[in-house]
């Protein structure tokens, strides 16, 4: 079912292999898709709500009564929660806060350079967030929490959550993901999906929702192009994308676990993508036979089947753990799995992953939902330079400079010289207009 990709031997044949070039990826890229979307945020920004009703319409097969979510639509939904899910929540809710409120770390730096010289830095929420919760094949209810709480504990004052409107619903969003923001104390919830969405929180919509500032949490390829086409007029977090897994597992692996872990994301969007890297063609086609007998068996098999099959998946052989490593890292998945012997110390060894699922016992689903970790995390190779959803993607660092006479005195002369040096003399004028006598 995985496309093979053998790279044993190529090495030791004196080959040098781009790693970053060869590892399993979709045609289909997010530069494509911002060309795709750019008139749908122009629309937004110039026609507002006009522009929603008919996105709405194309997109979802639905226009809301109303974008804005009553508030009598968000207790109902809670109201009607059945005890076991709820309890799931709770769970949830409560083991995310609790990683969340170690997220916060070093709340606060002061350092004194020299008598009366005082560098301290301020971390500071962003005002008002617009967070995103998916709909489309699978409305992902968890979104709720893993966006909500890290802001929450961040401080954030003003936070906005939209997720698409489903037909089913009336063109409300699902009803759990209403249950949820009852729950957390959230009232602003909008039914609107897509790119045009992120377009709503980026310009702010007239009469229905006001800009934000900063725009979070996980999307089709659609919302993750939005976001990064508006990016700079709002700030964001990681392009969270079409969901990814990575495995990496040695010959001692168990077929079953890899192959249903393999499944799990696979079912989440044709486009998904889920490789499995391992120095052991015994292993692969153990999993391919497990593929074989439980995607048969899954609910979603015609989806499962394309994103397996796809150009995205595939199975990677290598020549040992040092080259799964190195072809790991180069991928850097949004989740990477480790089927390995001492898993935590090959744990120690990646760079580039969105979150590391150690040993067996860890697999990606947990970590979706109550592992305390985030599910929001980026995708398409973004993990080389970016991080999960946490606290600290809803501060902003800021500088404090407070240097007495004394202490600018101390270092006027040098501010003076790096100034004529860069052709900047009305900088280092500045600071000795403040010394001179007049
Ligand atoms: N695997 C998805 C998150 C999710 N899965 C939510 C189920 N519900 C992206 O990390
Ligand atoms: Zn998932």
């Amino acid at each position: 079912m995985l496309r093979l990709l053998d790279l044993r031997g190529r090495l030791d044949a004196g080959e040098t292999l781009d790693y970053r070039a060869i590892v399993p990826r979709a045609d289909f890229d997010v530069d494509h898709a911002v060309e795709r979307v750019r008139p749908i945020c122009a629309a937004v920004r110039h026609e507002g709500i006009e522009a929603l009703a008919r996105y709405s319409e194309q997109f979802d097969g639905v226009v809301p009564d109303s974008f804005r979510v009553p508030a009598a639509a968000l207790a109902a939904a809670a109201d009607r929660l059945d005890d076991e899910l709820r309890a799931a929540f709770t769970v949830a809710i409560e083991r995310r806060r609790a990683v969340s409120a170690a997220e916060l770390g070093e709340k606060s730096v002061d350092v004194t350079l020299a008598a009366g010289a005082v560098v301290s830095q301020k971390m500071i929420p962003v005002e008002r967030v617009g967070l995103y919760v998916p709909g489309g094949l699978a409305p992902l209810a968890s979104s709720v929490i893993m966006n909500v709480v890290p802001a929450q504990l961040a401080g954030v004052s003003s936070i906005a959550v939209t997720s698409p409107p489903q037909k089913e619903f009336g063109g409300l969003p699902h009803p759990n993901i209403l249950a949820l923001c009852h729950i957390l104390g959230i009232e602003e919830v909008y039914a609107v999906g897509g790119a045009q969405a992120i377009a709503m929180f980026a310009y702010g919509v007239p009469g229905l929702c006001p800009a934000v500032d900063l725009v979070t949490g996980p999307g089709n390829i659609y919302v993750v192009a939005a976001k990064r086409l508006l990016k700079g007029r709002i700030g964001i977090d990681s392009e969270a994308g079409t969901t990814e897994i990575a495995i990496l597992a040695d010959a001692a692996a168990n077929p079953v676990h890899v192959a249903a872990d393999l499944i799990s994301q696979a079912e989440h969007d044709p486009a998904a993508a889920s490789v499995l890297v391992t120095d052991s063609a015994d292993l692969v086609a153990r999993v391919e036979t497990e593929l074989e007998r439980q995607v048969a068996l899954t609910k979603h098999v015609e989806r499962v089947r394309t994103a397996l099959a796809g150009r995205q998946s595939g199975a990677v052989l290598v020549d040992d753990l040092d080259q799964g490593v190195a072809v790991v890292d180069a991928y850097a998945a949004e989740h990477l799995e480790l089927h390995t012997a001492d898993a935590e110390a090959v744990a120690a060894r990646i760079r580039n992953a969105g979150a590391i699922f150690i040993g067996t016992w860890s697999p990606v689903s947990l970590g979706d939902y109550l592992a305390g970790s985030t599910h929001v995390l980026p995708t398409g190779g973004c993990a080389c330079h970016s991080s999960g959803l946490n606290v600290k993607s809803f501060l902003k660092a800021v500088h404090l400079i407070n240097y007495s006479r004394e202490a600018l005195a101390e270092v006027a002369r040098h501010v003076e010289v790096f100034a004529a040096a860069e052709d900047l003399p009305a900088h280092g004028a500045a600071v000795t207009v403040r010394f001179e006598q007049r």
